[in-house]
């Protein structure tokens, strides 16, 4: 463990500073943001090139996205995969094509699918109209679709299929970040996605599986990780992703680094920390601002160490630490009265052994078999997710359509003041909620584990 790189947060809101800063930003093109037609990128070593530092590039909210088949060498297999891609890209984006626009841009996308199989794409974690949303509608192959909705709220989301079964599609990578920035944003020295996976390579038939051995950041894995370059002085932000269709990256970074939003929600207090639990589906964004007199090299890994080793290499500077532009929200007024309220919904997390494999249950029934519940619009609710399943696994549960309010877990008040759009139930434990729909519309709740999702773990909510 390295001892000499001493990291501190400074925690003063500055925004003075950060309004300084956003001169020194250039408007660089990456490339493939014109819209020229293009054959799916060249494959076998994919990724040739892809640029997850989105730290100058520009919005681009107009584009024609290309859903595409290829094959990937990774870990010294091949495997086949599917590819997000925007037409005209001459780089290759092993997680996905990034998609940059800032608060407020209207997104304007054609999604064409060039696959043998229907898709759909998901804005997880987006507030977006529920005509937008995804699963409701299907891309044939050799159709293609327009999506078009406003960005309103900053954060780190990601893209996704949700055409079932959504695992065989996620899993084999259909999906990408989509970041919508915040103007403060800018005011950081590094702007970072670390989209976070596992393939199975099987060098046989590249099948891929839910839990693979091959750990990957953005599409890399091992040595070919791109690392995250910082000197001292200066201050990082990394939106980290998970997009595991079943495993909870337990990430160990090296030095504190400061957590400033859960799902793209900004946190009132932000906090310290060097170990994060991320969900399938979550994000967390965190800073990380390091001094130190040292050159030095440390990395961020996962628990299993498995290919996923991010390399920090921090260059020293005669340099006090930098300050965070980052401006909490002002505390959102919580009703002590939902902290005791019986639960308005309540979703019981279950699975039992049906003719064709297991079956994952909520109130003991499959998707589409399962209870929904009719909610008012407006209408802030307390949802309770209990997690009974014998089989003694987490489930993490997303909501689409808006994010919800943690408010106890096991009966314990959460002290701080947390937003999320999936949030992991332990085995043997219930999380309280309090959620408010203001996009009317029928919208999914369903466990991220997707083949939990896929073998019934699903529901629906009608806002009205
Ligand atoms: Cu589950």
């Amino acid at each position: 463990m390295n001892t000499t790189m001493n990291t501190t947060m400074n925690t003063t809101i500055a925004a003075a500073s950060g309004l300084v800063l956003v001169a020194v930003l250039s408007a660089c093109s990456p490339a493939g943001d014109d819209a020229s037609q293009g054959q799916p990128p060249a494959t076998g070593d994919l990724p040739v090139v892809d640029v997850y530092d989105i730290t100058e590039t520009p919005s681009v909210s107009d584009m024609a996205l290309d859903i595409t088949q290829t094959t990937m060498n990774l870990g010294g297999g091949a495997l086949d995969r599917y590819l997000y891609t925007l037409a005209g890209d001459d780089a290759v984006y092993g997680a996905g094509r990034p998609i940059v626009v800032d608060a407020g841009d209207t997104v304007r996308l054609t999604a064409s699918n060039a696959t043998d199989t229907p898709t759909n794409i998901h804005w997880h974690g987006m507030n977006v109209p529920n005509d937008q949303d995804g699963p409701g509608i299907r891309i044939e192959p050799g159709a293609s679709h327009d999506y078009e909705f406003t960005a309103t709220s900053p954060g780190t989301y990601w893209y996704h299929s949700h055409e079932r079964p959504v695992r065989d599609q996620v899993d084999e990578g259909m999906y990408a970040p989509i970041i919508v920035r915040d103007p403060i944003d800018a005011s950081y020295d590094l702007d970072q996605v670390i989209v976070l996976d596992d393939w199975m390579v099987d060098g046989a038939t590249g099948r891929t599986e839910a839990v693979g051995e091959v750990d990957t950041v953005n599409g890399r894995t091992g040595d070919d990780i791109s690392p995250i370059e910082i000197t001292g002085g200066e201050i990082a932000k990394l939106r980290l992703i998970n997009a595991s269709t079943a495993r909870t990256q337990q990430m160990s970074f090296p030095v504190d680094v400061r957590v400033t939003h859960t799902d793209g929600a900004p946190l009132v207090e932000p906090y310290t920390t060097r170990e994060l639990a991320i969900a399938p589906g979550g994000r967390y964004d965190v800073e990380l601002a390091p001094t130190g007199g040292t050159d030095e090299t440390v990395t961020i890994t996962n628990e299993r160490d498995e290919g996923m080793v991010i390399p920090v290499r921090y260059t020293a500077a005669d340099a006090t630490a930098a300050a965070s532009p980052f401006v909490a929200p002002e505390p959102t007024p919580l009703d002590p009265e939902l902290l005791t309220r019986t639960p308005d919904v309540e979703m019981t997390l279950s699975s039992t052994m049906g003719s064709s494999g297991v079956a994952w249950t909520i109130n003991g029934e499959t998707f589409p078999d399962a209870e929904s519940f009719d909610l008012e619009l407006g209408t802030t609710y307390v949802m309770r997710f209990r997690n009974s399943d014998v089989y003694q696994l987490d489930h993490p549960m997303h909501i689409h359509g808006t994010h919800f309010r943690l408010l106890t877990e096991n009966g314990s008040p959460v002290a701080e003041e947390i937003w999320k759009d999936t949030v992991s139930i332990p085995a043997g434990t219930y999380v309280d909620v309090a959620i408010t729909f203001d996009e009317p519309g029928t919208w999914m709740a369903h466990c991220h584990i997707l083949d939990h999702e896929d073998g019934g773990m699903m529901t629906t909510i009608d806002v009205a």
